[in-house]
């Protein structure tokens, strides 16, 4: 079976993932795509011979033509075409964050479990990448022991003109959010903002910020958010345990030395460094699909707990406090 897919919002990373759907992806066409910026629609349609062109994303999703739906529009439009997939039980990717607020996130969860069944994933691509994988397997095999800290490390060299302060903690470390959950299978219970000197590449931005997180075990988490750092995209992760620890490999890296140095290469951005991850997050959510019918990535709870988690560290931002993270109670449709 072809999954027949729609796009909405094909800039950066809707147009790279219109590439992957159409040049990269077995068992997927995209049929339609539209955008706010017409002219962006119709290039992109042109470019990867999409045979309709959408003036809404609205249009999009009741096109009776399109299986299903991806969202990659910006973060405060997800919302509206989430709800209106579930509203026409068409299965819908969703790009991070799920939503700006948990209340969105929560109207989702709602909308869903009125529907009574999963139909949403969203995009924390990270936890379909090699090393995120290798690194959970290890966690996994308790050969480290419990897990007692992490620490985290998120760079990138420059930084979208759109980003706020706010930013780093709801657009960036959102995935660490997201990824900590997923990698220890616990919730996040509390956070603190760290705010050091400002790198002078970010003018009036708050960059970088320090994150600690609690987790439910008592583990701790500390996470550094860079978005000016220059040299190249960088993330890291260790994980230190009772008998030993695990971090992240740099994937494919080969190691130069000569000349009297070492030299081994950086990843431009995050298109480059998980290029694979975004590839196979989209293989399996195409194969879902086509098979059981349900997503099986990240579900619109993982989507809910990392806004909250977003939250509370904006309020621990706001206030210089270590801020508790309530979560209302998980419906047991993500359980199953
Ligand atoms: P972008 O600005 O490059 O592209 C967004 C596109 O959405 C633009 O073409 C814009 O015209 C369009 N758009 C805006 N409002 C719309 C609407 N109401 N209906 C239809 N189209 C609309 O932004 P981007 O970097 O591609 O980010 C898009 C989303 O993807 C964001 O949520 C962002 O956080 C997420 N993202 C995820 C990753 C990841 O690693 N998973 C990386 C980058 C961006
Ligand atoms: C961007 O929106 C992403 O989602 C990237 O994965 C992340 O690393 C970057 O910091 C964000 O701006």
């Amino acid at each position: 079976m072809t999954v027949r897919v729609g796009v909405i919002g094909v800039g950066t990373i809707g147009e790279d993932h219109l590439r992957r759907l159409t040049q990269v992806v077995a068992g997927a066409e995209v049929v339609a795509v539209t955008d706010v910026d017409l002219d962006r629609a119709r290039a992109a349609a042109a470019k990867y011979d999409v045979a309709t062109v959408h003036l809404t994303g609205q249009e999009l999703i009741s096109d009776p033509e399109v299986d299903a739906v991806a969202v990659c529009s910006w973060g405060p439009t997800h919302e509206e075409y989430v709800l209106a997939s579930i509203a026409a039980g068409k299965p819908v990717f969703c790009e991070k964050p799920l939503a700006e607020t948990p209340e969105a996130c929560e109207r989702m969860i709602e909308a869903e479990v009125s529907a009574g069944r999963r139909l949403v994933q969203v995009g924390f691509m990270r936890r379909y990448d090699r090393a995120y994988r290798a690194l959970k397997d290890v966690v996994d095999a308790g050969s480290i022991g419990a897990p007692l800290i992490v620490h985290c490390v998120h760079r990138n060299p420059t930084v979208p003109g759109y980003f706020q302060s706010e930013s780093l903690i709801t657009d960036a470390a959102v995935h660490e959010f997201d990824i900590l959950r997923w990698l220890l299978g616990e919730e996040i219970t509390t956070t603190s903002v760290l705010v050091p000197k400002r790198n002078r590449h970010g003018g009036d931005l708050q960059d970088p910020v320090m994150l600690i997180l609690e987790m439910d075990s008592g583990a701790i988490v500390d996470v550094e958010i860079s978005m000016n750092i220059r040299y190249g995209y960088d993330i890291q992760g260790t994980v230190v345990g009772e008998d030993g620890t695990a971090a992240l490999g740099d994937q494919d890296a080969v190691v130069v030395r000569l000349a009297g140095g070492t030299t081994s290469p950086v990843a431009a951005d995050w298109r480059e460094r998980f290029s694979r991850a975004y590839d196979v997050e989209f293989q399996e959510w195409i194969d879902a699909i086509a098979g059981s019918g349900v997503p099986a990535g990240p579900t619109t709870w993982d989507g809910y707990a990392a806004a909250v988690v977003a939250n509370t560290a904006l309020e621990a931002l706001r206030t210089g406090t270590r801020t508790s993270v309530k979560l209302v109670e998980k419906p047991a449709l993500y359980d199953q």
